[in-house]
């Protein structure tokens, strides 16, 4: 990928301008600032490389040269979107996992922000905020897409086994731009019915772990153990703790874990 088939690949779409670098520390953070400095709605900034790419808490993500999608996506939340901002999690998950979906593979979503390939995480998701005082002025999606085997980490440097869309497809992968040129379309036409009880469906039947029993990791906190029994309607985890209560898990940083 470089920026002219990048923006071949975009043509069509109507997003708010591109920010390309062949190499970058971060997308999300090149999109904060320019999310502070007036971006227009739906501006991108892809990098094909990122030397300190991010997850939640500062985790490393890794996005070796010419292998993987890093891709961060800056929204204006306009009066539609402001009630259901707990949702463009599940926006960017669903846009994700339809997108591998048009690749003939079957995409779960462990929530809040993985996705799975086979039981394994080929995508991550960092949502960022940028307030003026109390108001939300932006939020930055941040997406980094395992796409070819290279972009997988060493095992090592892993909590949960990873995997790409080469090693799924086991064969060769469409061009990186033209994978997210889809996306970004499918993210474009979900976000009006984010609000929607048809999107709230979509997302919980997309999700990892339905009806399976799951520990919820979080920070230094005890795990909790419970049935997933799928969303609130503000995007939050049902779950059914042990004691056979339901319990709503907030997004935040927690982790999802097979308890069976
Ligand atoms: C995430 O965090 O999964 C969010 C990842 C978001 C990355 C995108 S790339 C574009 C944009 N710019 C950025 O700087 N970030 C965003 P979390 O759930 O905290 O998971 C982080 C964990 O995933 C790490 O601790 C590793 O164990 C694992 N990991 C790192 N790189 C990976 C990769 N390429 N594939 C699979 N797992 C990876």
């Amino acid at each position: 990928m470089n920026e002219f088939t990048l923006k071949q690949a975009l043509a069509g779409l109507r997003f708010g301008g591109l920010r390309y670098f062949d190499s970058i520390g971060s997308t999300n953070d090149e999109a904060l600032a320019w999310a502070a400095d007036n971006a227009p709605d739906l501006a991108l900034v892809v990098a094909d490389e990122q030397n300190s790419g991010r997850g939640r808490l500062n985790r490393k993500w890794l996005t070796p040269p010419g292998s993987a999608i890093a891709a961060s996506l800056i929204l204006r939340p306009e009066d539609d979107l402001r009630p259901h901002l707990s949702r463009v999690v599940g926006l960017a998950a669903l846009a994700i996992a339809e997108t591998l979906g048009g690749l003939n593979l079957s995409a779960q979503i462990k929530w809040p922000n993985d996705i799975l390939l086979g039981g394994k995480k080929v995508a991550g998701i960092l949502i960022e905020n940028v307030w003026t005082g109390e108001r939300l002025d932006a939020l930055v999606i941040g997406m980094g897409i395992n796409v070819r085997k290279r972009a997988v980490p060493p095992a090592e440097f892993l909590t949960f086994p990873a995997t790409s869309i080469e090693d799924e497809l086991k064969t060769s992968p469409p061009a990186r731009a033209e994978i997210l040129s889809k996306l970004l379309g499918r993210l474009i036409e979900l976000r009006p019915r984010v609000g929607s009880d048809e999107f709230l469906e979509a997302w919980e039947s997309g999700l990892a772990f339905r009806g399976r029993q799951v520990q919820v990791l979080s920070g230094a906190e005890s795990p909790m153990l419970g049935e997933a029994l799928g969303l609130a309607a503000d995007g939050s985890l049902r779950m059914k703790n042990a004691r056979g209560e339901i319990v709503a898990v907030r997004f935040g940083d927690v982790s999802l874990r097979g308890a069976e």
